[in-house]
């Protein structure tokens, strides 16, 4: 596996949650629902569609086999690198003696590996997650080894330089081919193999550095049990039960409970508890908390500095930007301040708004009023907008999508216009499909539901799809897609393998006969990591490596980011509800009020994410190394978040201007991410620009749906994004229909 980087599992919903909607859903009695999602297609059979042509992978593995299997998938590539190394030399190095032995066993491997990671989030067996955990290490540290090989990166340098000769360009080396080697090549040089002698060891010594602070400060940060006490009157406004589920203390804790700074506590505490000062003591806790983190970032930036310069780099974000969309310092930068320059004077507007609404509340409470909009005013003051200005009952609304019928409507939208057909595996089916005849081993779990996956008229098989759509104990927490298996074309140039994606959710679990509901946001995101699965099934590539989901980092969240959009259609809307006791689709007024808030405070909500993407650009680009070592990272911080969004903080209450170390829990810039953050609104622009031209005005055109899935989709990252791009829209991308969407033409 040489394609360092390329090895990530899971695909997040970063969507920032700070104006998510608070209310939770009710819990209705008195109907009788299916305790297990059951999917009805609305297209019909032609043929058995429960015995596809390639077998479904079989979860059986236990901490012994996991022990034994992932060094000896590390063992298997070393042999077949060392065989490779004996038999070519750069002299008779070609694309098919080089890569042919490496993109095999590469694809052997990648078919067994991901899933042996995949335990680590899923699995209810704690010795087995540790297990599948301890297999990912392996594998990383394997990948790290192959990727720094001198003897293959002599070879693969051959292939690379050959690239425009005669034999290469009209050999067996086509578009999809050089651009692999291309790629494959550059992230050699990235790894340093281009240095020599004590250079070399130095570059390693920094990189391995990195490795280790990037892990002390995962653990720091997943390991971070700190809370703040409250008594249940500062916490005035939060739900009661909420109240009541919070841990109480005892001895100097008495009467108070423990509120945690993880998302269900926190998200809710900022947006509805009453008092500003016990939400001005909740926000800075939180953005001071785990400081141990503060110096590992520090030192991550230096190193990292230093490492690109040994490389040649201009700095850090000049290294990282070299393989994505953007490719450069000179387009992001711009590319942020340009919309920060944009966005601001909307972002003071929205300010101006809530401030009033909050003059007037401090004045009927009796509060002391400064003038000053905070942090921590935002979110409640934007909650009681929502609430009032748009009337927008979340609780009513998320009445009208039961997951099970919500989640049929969407497989439905799949279907029709993306042109496929899936077909839900029962009990029986798995059992019929597993070696040993025993359904269990066919999934990790027992609420796991199983699709094949075929064309929309059943002449192909696509791949598999599973659902795991309820939380339990040790699971992954939140909402992501994983790539179980990646589509490749198999080594007879003939048939393919098909992929395996896998949903990981965590929706409430239907309590006994009541349903469970889904809140706007919840339809929202389950849309998006559906588009992961999409775009994982649909790859064509030619190499794993290549296949789906595995497009430059700023690109990937586009196809699903994309498809959020029809969430937000009315059209799809009415399709997609139905109250969960009448039936009936959600009426014209809500569902007007609900799509009138997709613009709700956008304007902060955007300069939030450049704030974001500007402290991001500022550590990784300093102007020398000096300038890296002098970095203040809490101080940048502070100010890149003021001087964006035009928010006020403790520093306006004569606090020191480096109070907070927001830096020390932004786990995004020490894990993948680093200058990368821009992504996220890089992406978005080449979603509104698809949406706009290809779908707002006929969603769902069956026609645009498929043109859709294999111009853009089934290619994954065999080509250059723009071209994609180019080649679906007609013409090249641009920026307008993201400015448009913002109201900014
Ligand atoms: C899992 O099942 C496969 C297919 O039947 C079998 O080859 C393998 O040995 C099994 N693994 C374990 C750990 O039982
Ligand atoms: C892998 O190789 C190492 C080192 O050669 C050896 O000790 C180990 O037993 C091998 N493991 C497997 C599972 O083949
Ligand atoms: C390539 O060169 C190596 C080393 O010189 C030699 O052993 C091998 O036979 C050659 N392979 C081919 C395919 O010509
Ligand atoms: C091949 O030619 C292209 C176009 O001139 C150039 O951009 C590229 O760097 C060349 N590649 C190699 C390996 O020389
Ligand atoms: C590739 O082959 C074609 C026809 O076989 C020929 O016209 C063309 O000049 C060749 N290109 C190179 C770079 O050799
Ligand atoms: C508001 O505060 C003032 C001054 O502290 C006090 O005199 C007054 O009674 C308060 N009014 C209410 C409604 O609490
Ligand atoms: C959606 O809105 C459009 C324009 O406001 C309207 O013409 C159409 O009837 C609406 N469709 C549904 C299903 O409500
Ligand atoms: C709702 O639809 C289901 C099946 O789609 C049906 O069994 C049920 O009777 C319907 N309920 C009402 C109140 O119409
Ligand atoms: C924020 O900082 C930028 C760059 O230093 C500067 O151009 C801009 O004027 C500042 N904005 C505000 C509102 O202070
Ligand atoms: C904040 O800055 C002051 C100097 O301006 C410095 O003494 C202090 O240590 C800094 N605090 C933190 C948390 O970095
Ligand atoms: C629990 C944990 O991993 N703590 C680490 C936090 O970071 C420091 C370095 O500042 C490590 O020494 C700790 O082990
Ligand atoms: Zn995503």
């Amino acid at each position: 596996m040489a394609s360092l980087g390329q090895l990530s599992l899971a695909l997040l919903l970063f969507t920032p949650t700070a104006f998510a909607a608070v209310a939770k859903p009710p819990t209705p009695a008195g109907q009788d629902y299916a305790p297990r999602f059951v999917y009805k297609s609305k297209r019909q059979a032609t043929a058995d569609l429960t015995r596809p042509p390639q077998s479904p992978p079989v979860f059986n593995d236990t901490v012994d086999s996991l022990k034994m299997d992932a060094p000896g998938l590390c063992n298997q590539t070393k042999a077949v690198l060392d065989k490779l190394a004996a038999s070519v030399s750069p002299l008779n190095a070609t694309f098919a003696n080089t890569y042919g032995p490496i993109l095999e066993d590469e694809h052997d491997v990648l078919t067994k590996m991901y899933i042996q990671q995949f335990y680590a989030s899923v699995s209810a067996d704690s010795a087995l997650r540790d297990a599948s955990s301890e297999a990912a290490s392996i594998q990383s540290n394997c990948a790290l080894e192959s990727g720094t090989r001198d003897d293959i990166f002599k070879l693969v340098e051959s292939v690379y330089n050959s690239l425009n000769t005669t034999q290469g360009i009209n050999g067996t080396i086509d578009a999809q081919d050089r651009y692999l080697v291309d790629k494959d090549y550059k992230g050699y040089l990235r790894n340093g193999l281009a240095l020599e002698g004590s250079q070399r060891e130095q570059f390693k010594a920094a990189r391995s550095r990195i490795t280790t602070l990037q892990l002390q400060f995962d653990q720091n940060y997943s390991g971070d049990t700190s809370v703040i006490w409250l008594s249940p009157a500062e916490l005035e406004g939060l739900p009661e039960d909420h109240i009541n589920s919070l841990a109480k203390g005892t001895g100097e804790n008495e009467g108070k409970v423990a509120l945690t700074f993880k998302a269900p506590d926190v998200t809710p505490a900022l947006a509805l508890v009453k008092n500003p000062d016990v939400r001005r003591r909740i926000y800075i806790a939180r953005d001071t908390r785990v400081l141990q983190n503060v110096p590992l970032m520090k030192e991550a930036i230096v190193k990292r500095d230093e490492a690109a310069r040994m490389l040649g780099y201009e700095h850090h974000a000049a290294l990282n930007l070299e393989n994505k969309m953007a490719h450069d310092v000179a387009t992001v930068q711009p590319f942020l301040e340009g919309l920060r320059d944009r966005l601001y004077d909307r972002g003071q507007e929205e300010i101006a708004g809530m401030n009033e609404l909050k003059k007037k509340d401090h004045e009927a409470r009796n509060l002391t009023y400064d003038g000053n909009f905070y942090y921590w005013d935002r979110d409640y003051y934007n909650n009681i907008i929502v609430e009032t200005e748009y009337a927008v009952d979340q609780v009513k609304v998320s009445e009208y999508f039961p997951l099970d019928r919500t989640i049929t409507a969407m497989l439905q939208i799949f279907e029709s216009l993306f042109s496929m057909h899936f077909v839900q595996l029962s009990t029986a089916d798995l059992a019929a499909l597993s070696p040993s005849g025993n359904a269990e081993e066919m999934t990790w779990h027992e609420d796991v539901i199983a699709f094949a996956v075929w064309e929309g008229d059943n002449s192909g098989f696509v791949g598999y799809l599973y659902m795991d759509l309820y939380p339990r104990d040790g699971k992954y927490s939140h909402f992501a897609e994983f790539t179980l298996q990646p589509g490749f074309q198999k080594s007879d140039g003939k048939s393919r393998h098909y992929p395996v994606a896998a949903l990981v959710c965590n929706f409430p679990k239907p309590q006994g006969s009541n349903p469970a509901l889904m809140t706007h946001d919840d339809v929202v995101t389950f849309f998006h990591e559906l588009g992961h699965g999409i775009h994982e099934l649909s790859g064509r590539t030619k190499w794993a490596r290549l296949s789906g989901t595995s497009t430059a980092r700023d690109f990937v969240e586009a196809p699903s980011q994309m498809l959020e959009n029809w969430m937000w259609t009315n059209l799809t809307l009415s399709q997609l509800s139905s109250h969960y006791k009448t039936n009936e689709s959600m009426p014209t007024e809500l569902m007007d009020a609900l799509i009138s808030t997709k613009h709700v405070m956008e304007g902060l909500l955007t300069l939030r994410q450049i704030a974001f993407g500007l402290f991001d650009m500022k550590i990784h680009t300093p102007a020398s190394h000096e300038e890296a070592e002098a970095l203040d990272m809490s101080l940048e911080y502070s100010r890149s978040m003021r001087n964006t969004t035009g928010l006020k903080g403790p520093e306006d209450q004569g606090e020191p201007e480096n109070w907070s170390s927001g830096e020390a829990t932004f786990g995004h810039l020490m894990g993948g991410y680093d200058a990368g953050y821009y992504g996220y609104l890089w992406s978005q622009v080449y979603s509104t620009d698809m949406f706009y031209t290809a779908f707002k005005t006929d969603p769902m055109n069956p026609a645009t749906g498929n043109k859709y899935r294999h111009m853009v989709l089934e290619k994954g990252g065999s080509q250059d994004e723009f071209q994609t791009l180019e080649e679906f829209l007609g013409r090249p991308p641009n920026s307008e229909a993201f400015y448009k969407e913002l109201g900014l033409e």
